[in-house]
């Protein structure tokens, strides 16, 4: 019991070294949860180069942590699919707007700077899916129907939670990129999405002291014998 609470500073220590929000362990460890991630914007129909060249959509990080996008399958409901593997950190902070491109070119793709680009998934300009899945959990997903030639399609509602395509909009003729269609790539559209605060410092580090507090009281109910009551009343008589 005695070795459990002097080994109590170390793992504070350690502790404040794992959760704190600027330690690299912490800045990758984040799992992305359902919801976690929009599809702000998609340009399935590009009209200044040829969709081969052109295709892109853009994904928000509406929540308040920042990820790893590696490992991350994107992929539609048919044969469309593509594991992200960028080989070091592919990261998205709260409120971040990332740009998957399938031409990572800008002087040949239209005008726009890819954050990453996929190969083997293409934008249908009726009816298609756009859906990025963690093993068999889909983190985002949108079924889009229609889409514009040179104008993109951008997210303008987030309420009700998740959006489905009907809460997307024609992005506005006054909002060119690159060669002169319509979009928004890498950036806010006519309308702002809000990322959800990160829980404060104070928050992560009292929630973990708790944890450790607890953790040790359990640890100091036990004995060697796995008799959780005689350590206990041991304690009470050892000095
Ligand atoms: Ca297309
Ligand atoms: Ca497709
Ligand atoms: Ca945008």
């Amino acid at each position: 019991m005695r070795n459990g609470f002097i080994a109590l500073p170390t793992l504070f220590i350690t502790a404040l070294f794992v959760f704190s929000p600027l330690s690299p362990t912490h800045l990758f460890a984040a799992v992305i949860q359902p919801g976690d991630l929009l599809i702000s914007e998609i340009m399935a129909d590009p009209d200044k180069v040829n969709d081969s060249m052109g295709e892109w959509f853009e994904i928000f990080n509406a929540s308040g942590q920042t990820f790893d996008l590696n490992g991350l399958r994107l992929h539609d409901d048919g044969s469309d699919s593509h594991n992200i593997s960028h080989g070091s950190p592919l990261i998205i902070a709260p409120g971040q707007y990332f740009i998957f491109g399938r031409n990572g070119d800008s002087g040949t793709n239209g005008g726009y700077t890819a954050d990453y680009v996929y190969s083997g998934f293409l934008l249908a300009n009726t009816v298609d899916e756009i859906v990025l899945s963690q093993a068999s959990t889909e983190i985002v997903r949108l079924n889009y129907t229609s889409t514009a030639a040179g104008i993109s399609t951008e997210l303008t509602s987030t309420s009700p939670f998740p959006p489905t395509f009907s809460d997307y909009s024609k992005t506005p003729n006054t909002l060119q990129y690159g060669l002169g269609d319509i979009g928004t790539p890498g950036a806010s559209g006519s309308t702002a999405l809000v990322a959800t605060p990160a829980p404060s410092a104070g928050i992560l580090m009292g929630t973990t002291l708790l944890g450790f507090i607890v953790w040790q009281w359990r640890t100091a109910r036990r004995d060697h014998s796995g008799n959780p009551s005689t350590r206990a009343i041991a304690s009470t008589v050892s000095h």
